[in-house]
């Protein structure tokens, strides 16, 4: 059986863990930072999820010549014109913690009724070959922004992102369920049949 390497191009090992449950393949072998030292630190200046997803992916295909995966999720609040979108992890500055962020948007979202704090989150997956070639994909999960802090799990907005069908915030669900229903999830299942042409077929 002929091996087939990809590398997963994030430094978030709950990422990596995350891809490697839900693709799995008997010839594949998911390759990460650790195994490569020198992997660059790709500034994610895009205007656009899809666009940061994309360069991430081509740069560490070209820097590592493997096939590579690479991620970039936001959130995106109705009410706001879909901010804080692509720019979710400094938008309450460059620095900004979680707390910081999810401090800024019950501000922001201040005396909004529930139907108004509609939100959705999205992850764009990129595969991407060291020649250049690539494919992306979009995950979504739709909910709205509560009015306080709820729940201790995950990350992020998580404790301010309400899922109606859970009844509850991203961060009162248990990982493994969140892990099936995320934008992020929805992504990865989306992305597994072009790694499975690659793995099968041995190009994208
Ligand atoms: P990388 O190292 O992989 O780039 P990141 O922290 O930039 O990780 P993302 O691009 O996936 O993470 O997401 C950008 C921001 O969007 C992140 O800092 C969070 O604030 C928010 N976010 C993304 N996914 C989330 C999730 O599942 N739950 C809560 N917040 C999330």
């Amino acid at each position: 059986m002929k091996m087939v390497e990809i590398m997963i191009a994030t430094k978030n090992l709950d990422k990596i863990r995350e891809i490697r449950n839900i693709i799995n393949f008997p010839n594949l072998i998911f390759k990460t930072f650790l195994d490569y030292k020198d992997i660059p630190d790709v500034v994610e200046d895009e205007p656009t999820i899809e666009g940061n997803s994309q360069k991430k992916a081509l740069v560490i295909a070209k820097h590592t010549g493997l096939y590579s995966l690479a991620d970039d999720s936001g959130l995106f609040v109705s009410a706001l014109g879909d901010r804080p979108g692509v720019y979710s992890a400094r938008y309450a500055g460059d620095n900004a913690t979680y707390m910081d962020n999810n401090i800024k948007l019950l501000k922001e979202l201040e005396g909004k009724r529930y139907e108004e704090r509609k939100a959705v989150f999205r992850c764009a997956m990129t595969i991407a070959s060291s020649d250049g070639k690539f494919i992306t994909e979009v995950g979504e999960i739709n909910g709205y922004i509560t009015e306080t802090i709820r729940g201790s799990n995950g990350f992020g907005y998580d404790p301010l992102f309400y899922v109606p069908e859970q009844n509850k915030t991203f961060a009162e669900i248990l990982p493994e369920t969140k892990n099936k229903i995320s934008h992020r999830a929805k992504a990865i299942f989306k992305i597994k049949p072009h790694i499975e042409r690659i793995v099968n077929n041995g190009f994208l």
